[in-house]
């Protein structure tokens, strides 16, 4: 089935619900009895959002493995043994055909990512005319191509590129322990690009990386105190893949998994918190709860990049059982 698309009337301002938390505060939250956290969070989501509706976006890996980078996580890196075959950069008319799927099929986002550790002059062109061509099709546009210079964030916002993904992943504490190749400040400089660049922000991170629950708070306060909210903050349950370092992370307890959940939609009242990798290893009662916690936001369609994800008959079962109804994009 389908899903239909219906109209979101509140288009949420981002200045007026920044104001500075210490990591006190957020673990003070973090770990409040479950009902008193889940009654605020959704409280606070329903203030400030339509609580029935949850946005889809849609990903498309435009160039796949081989990456230069070593994320502990990821199938994509080529310091990991995962089995990925890497690919090309893909055909500009391929991806805008997939992105046509996607939009027939109700996804008002569409998320390229590229296993890069930032572009190369010689792919910007091709880049380019990815964002344009997705735009022309009136969805809204994502890219994650790594690390950006200003000029390359400029660039794609003269293209049309709506936002850029770029997670900080972790704590800064804990982000030696996943990456060795980058740093937790190099992830910050490119977020200052895409801002000043005046493309949105999705930024947000993974959990059940054998992190503690000092760092998921770590990590959320660090979105919370960033310059402004990013609009859209994914969070990631982590996909164990064979052969990177992280396949043998114990899964987060469900419920640590909720709270993270709700202190995001918390700390950032007017954000779309993104229920984002991990769902196929979720039960519908547990993404229930995510969110009645405040997550308003998926991927659709049965692949992420390269791992997999619920597909469009469970979605629309579990959106069904819920009297949920996806979000169409917000007037500007
Ligand atoms: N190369 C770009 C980068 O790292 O910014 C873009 C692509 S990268 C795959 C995008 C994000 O996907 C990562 O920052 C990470 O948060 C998430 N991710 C990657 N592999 C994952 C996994 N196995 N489980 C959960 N999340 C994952
Ligand atoms: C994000 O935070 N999650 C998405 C998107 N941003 C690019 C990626 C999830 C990747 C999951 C693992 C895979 O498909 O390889
Ligand atoms: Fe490369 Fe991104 Fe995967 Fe890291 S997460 S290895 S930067 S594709």
């Amino acid at each position: 089935m389908t899903l239909k698309l219906q109209r979101n009337d509140a288009e949420p301002t981002h200045a007026a619900s920044r104001r500075h938390w210490t990591v006190e505060e957020a673990r003070a939250l973090y770990d409040a009895p479950f009902n008193d956290l889940l009654f605020q969070a959704h409280c606070v989501h329903r203030e400030n959002f339509d609580p029935n509706r949850v946005q889809l976006s849609r990903l498309l890996s435009i160039k796949t493995g081989g990456c230069p980078e070593d994320c502990g996580y990821c199938s994509q890196s080529a310091h990991h043994e995962s089995g990925l075959k890497a690919s090309k950069l893909m055909e500009v008319q391929r991806v805008i055909d997939e992105a046509r799927k996607a939009r027939n099929a109700g996804a008002t986002r569409y998320c390229m990512g590229a296993a890069w550790r930032s572009p190369k002059a010689r792919d910007m062109d091709a880049v380019v005319a990815m964002v344009e061509g997705v735009k022309a099709l009136g969805m809204e546009t994502c890219m994650t191509l790594g690390m950006l210079d200003i000029d390359q964030a400029r660039r794609l916002k003269q293209a049309g590129l709506d936002y850029y993904n770029h997670n900080i992943d972790t704590s800064e504490r804990y982000y030696g322990e996943i990456i060795t190749t980058r740093s937790f400040a190099d992830r910050l400089d490119t977020l200052a690009n895409v801002r000043d660049s005046g493309i949105k922000v999705c930024c947000g991170g993974i959990v059940g990386m054998g992190e503690e629950a000092v760092d998921r708070v770590d990590m959320l306060v660090a979105l919370a105190n960033l310059p402004e909210h990013p609009e859209s903050v994914p969070i990631n349950m982590l996909i164990p893949i064979d052969g990177t370092p992280l396949a043998g992370s114990a899964p987060i307890e469900p419920i640590e998994f909720v709270r993270t959940i709700a202190l995001a939609r918390i700390l950032m009242p007017k954000s779309h918190v993104r229920l984002s990798a991990g769902r196929t290893a979720m039960s519908d009662e547990m993404q229930a709860l995510c969110f009645f916690a405040g997550a308003n936001s998926i991927f659709v369609g049965d692949t992420l990049l390269t791992a997999g994800n619920p597909g469009e008959d469970k979605d629309s079962a579990l959106f069904r059982r819920l009297g949920i109804a996806p979000m169409e994009i917000a007037a500007s």
